[in-house]
């Protein structure tokens, strides 16, 4: 007995009740997950009481003072209209690798069409799904639009099912680099293939800009392929000696990717689509893209031999321009930062005036959640605000990964790093890459009223909660987040 006893003991506690509890464990968190990112019904213009469950007076109030999202569109400015017909639908694609890729294309491509157009453009894009079942937005990256037009599946829209269509309609305000991708699952659906750029001529220059010395290059992650406009391979730019080049730097996938260049001496024009004042010339550095994020880069072409831009993570996606020979690759490399480049603006207001209103996010995470001052997705109390007020963010990144940070609607201008004011230019962006153990503090003008975003661009740290809402007070939706409206914007 005794023998048969301790026999029994060591594999049934041993063995057996660890592996019942870390099933039981796994689970738990898998529903728990489950039930954060996928709650029944949220309505995101006031959520922060709402823990996942139907709210029945959520639902029938309809404030009689309140603005809906819905209702705010872009105004008559009288400018030029483009319009634009994108169609999505299940394609099968041949990658130049050799890959087979169940896609989802615009207009038959991944990525989709680059969409170009003027500043001061009226930018009229109708969305058809065709067979995408899970149902698709466009959102458009780093560009203001109205609350209506921003894309956001359960928030500004409901997300647009197969046979249906949609219009989006703003106006391109802002000359400069952008991209649009659907916002409904938004991880699953920019993987899949659904992005695109999106570029904003200057008005003034528009009719003189020889495509030859301007190269876009949007980086996008194809189900498990990295590709650049679509191709697996390089980019050989055909430039002649002497010649400047425009490269628009986009990366469309999760991870900071980091660029150098070899051959020539550069400048970083712009950043997000806002240029920099009086920006010098680079040597030597590595230059970090987080996801969602974009670099207009200018290169000069030397008077003999080729320049190599490398996206050191992938080098088989690197760019060539020019001819000759290769140049010599630098053997160190500084890592590049904006804190103090280019030259401060004369006369510029901002730095000495008093915000409104003063909000700190520690970006972190718990378990497998991503989560922002310790909550996930709508969980996180929204940053609540009204229009006019000039609004302080502090961005704490505190583990987790790189955390390119994204809010909708607003450029905002990143005011100090680690607690030191800018040096340089200027710096106004709509993604910021937070890296280990870095903090910011951006600052916005609220004059966007609606229901905004503000997320890591890391599509899939923000499908495991890193996602929260910037409301402006007195806007409501009649959309809804949740499985029972089948809107799940960052899942
Ligand atoms: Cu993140």
């Amino acid at each position: 007995m005794i023998k048969k006893k301790s026999s029994k003991h060591p594999i049934f506690y041993g063995i057996l009740v660890p592996l019942l509890i870390l099933i039981v464990g796994a689970a738990s968190v898998y529903f728990w997950q489950m039930r954060l990112q996928k709650p029944v019904e949220i309505n995101m213009a006031h959520h922060e009481h709402g823990l996942g469950s139907v709210s029945h007076t959520d639902l029938h109030d309809h404030s009689p003072t309140g603005v809906s999202c819905e209702a705010i569109t872009a105004k008559e400015t009288g400018g030029p209209t483009r319009s634009f017909d994108m169609t999505a639908a299940r394609t099968t694609l041949q990658l130049d690798n050799g890959q087979t890729v169940e896609a989802w294309t615009f207009n038959g491509s991944a990525p989709g069409p680059e969409l170009r157009v003027i500043e001061g453009d009226r930018v009229v894009v109708t969305l058809h799904n065709k067979d995408i079942k899970e149902g698709i937005t466009l959102h458009w990256h780093g560009i203001n639009v109205p609350c209506s037009q921003d894309g956001v599946a359960g928030v500004t829209q409901d997300a647009v099912h197969p046979g249906e269509q949609f219009t989006y309609t703003f106006i391109a305000s802002a000359p400069g680099t952008y991209w649009y991708h659907s916002h409904q699952m938004s991880s699953v659906q920019a993987k899949k293939g659904l992005l695109g750029s999106i570029i904003v001529e200057p008005r003034e220059s528009a009719a003189t800009l020889s495509p030859a010395k301007e190269v876009n290059a949007l980086y996008q992650r194809l189900d498990s392929s990295l590709l650049l406009n679509g191709s697996s391979k390089g980019l050989d730019v055909p430039a002649q000696a002497g010649e400047q080049v425009r490269l628009r730097l986009t990366n469309g996938d999760n991870e900071t990717m980091n660029f150098s260049v070899d051959g020539a001496p550069f400048q970083i024009i712009a950043m997000d689509g806002r240029d920099l004042h009086e920006p010098g010339l680079l040597k030597d550095v590595t230059v970090p893209v987080g996801a969602g994020g974009r670099y207009d880069l200018l290169i000069r072409l030397p008077e003999s031999g080729k320049v190599i831009v490398r996206n050191q993570s992938f080098e088989g996606l690197s760019m060539t321009l020019g001819s000759g020979s290769m140049p010599e690759r630098a053997d160190a490399r500084t890592m590049f930062s904006f804190a103090e480049y280019g030259t401060p603006q004369e006369g510029d207001p901002l730095p000495t005036l008093k915000p409104d209103r003063n909000f700190v996010l520690k970006l972190g995470q718990s378990l497998f959640v991503k989560t922002i001052n310790g909550h996930a997705f709508h969980e996180i109390p929204p940053m609540s605000v009204k229009e006019g007020e000039l609004v302080s963010i502090t961005l704490v990144h505190e583990g987790g990964g790189d955390h390119p940070f994204h809010i909708h609607g607003h450029t905002f201008r990143v005011m100090s790093r680690n607690g030191l004011p800018l040096k340089g230019s200027p710096i106004y962006l709509d993604t910021l890459l937070l890296k280990n153990g870095e903090s910011y503090e951006v600052q916005l003008k609220a004059d966007n009223p609606g229901l905004w975003m503000a997320h890591c661009h890391n599509l899939g740290h923000a499908s495991l909660g890193m996602t929260m809402m910037m409301n402006y007070e007195g806007i409501s939706t009649p959309f809804r987040v949740g499985t029972k409206s089948g809107n799940l914007p960052d899942l």
